[in-house]
């Protein structure tokens, strides 16, 4: 598989850093019709969707009955959700970059993000940190999410936060709590935090970031509703374990 030259520095700090930020991964004309059509899928509020209140992160309402109890998390099932949400997690551009990085035929897991990410003001909670491979089951632990910011995302509206260079550490199991959360209340997680990073996204900027990477994000203090669209790639030699949730939905390979 031959890689074009512009893709190779970006894809080597993907691999080092563990994230990257690709502006501008989507025109502006396909981030309005896609900001359409993720206004349309909160009104519509169809099946399946997560509650802040399941989760019961902090900041997030007591339960579904509570005062904000109704307010989503995350419209899931993007891909079969609507068409444009499909289109762009399968696109020409999102495959390239992929492939850059996989160096093989990629594939896309319906089980893992597969989501439309929103940030409520009010109702909307942080999220502690966390390797999001904690709950995946992979032959290797080696997968890529790509989070597309339909809007700006800064610190004040709950934007992603990473330890640059986490992904490729180790860490004894005590570093986490029975929720799998990294313990902010070592002082050895602690430190490593201090050096956590907010990539400021505008919108239609792209982060993409490896499923060991150990990342947060605050709640929304402004008044608008935030949108992401979140979709988990993986190379065809890398598949789900069998009889585990990852293997519980088809997968989408990407050509
Ligand atoms: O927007 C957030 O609260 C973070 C979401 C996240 O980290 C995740 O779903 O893995």
């Amino acid at each position: 598989m031959t890689v074009q030259p512009s893709y190779l520095a970006p894809v080597e700090r993907l691999r080092e850093v563990g994230y990257i930020v690709v502006p501008g991964l989507i025109s502006e004309e396909e981030l309005k019709v896609q900001n359409v059509a993720a206004r349309r899928e909160l009104a519509r509020r169809a099946e399946p969707l997560e509650f802040e209140a399941d989760l019961k992160y902090p900041g997030a309402p007591t339960s579904r009955a509570a005062e904000g109890g109704q307010t989503v998390r995350r419209l899931l099932d993007a891909y079969a959700r609507d068409a444009h949400f499909a289109e762009w997690g399968t696109s020409a551009v999102v495959r390239q970059w992929l492939e850059a990085y996989f160096g093989e035929t990629i594939v896309m897991s319906r089980a893992h993000h597969n989501c439309l990410m929103t940030k409520h003001p009010r109702y909307g909670s942080l999220t502690g940190w966390h390797r999001d491979i904690r709950y995946w089951s992979f032959a290797r632990e080696d997968l890529v999410s790509v989070w597309l910011a339909l809007g700006d995302e800064e610190i004040e509206n709950g934007a992603l936060w990473f330890i640059p260079g986490s992904h490729r550490m180790q860490f004894a199991a005590d570093c986490f709590d029975t929720a799998k959360f990294f313990r902010s209340d070592r002082e050895d997680n602690a430190g490593l935090i201090r050096r956590s990073v907010s990539p400021r996204l505008c919108a239609g900027d792209a982060v993409f970031f490896h499923c060991n990477m150990l990342h947060s994000a605050g709640p929304n203090r402004s008044d608008a509703v935030k949108f992401s669209l979140v979709y988990t790639y993986h190379g065809a030699s890398n598949p789900p374990t069998p009889g585990t949730r990852s293997a519980a939905r088809p997968e989408v390979p990407l050509r």
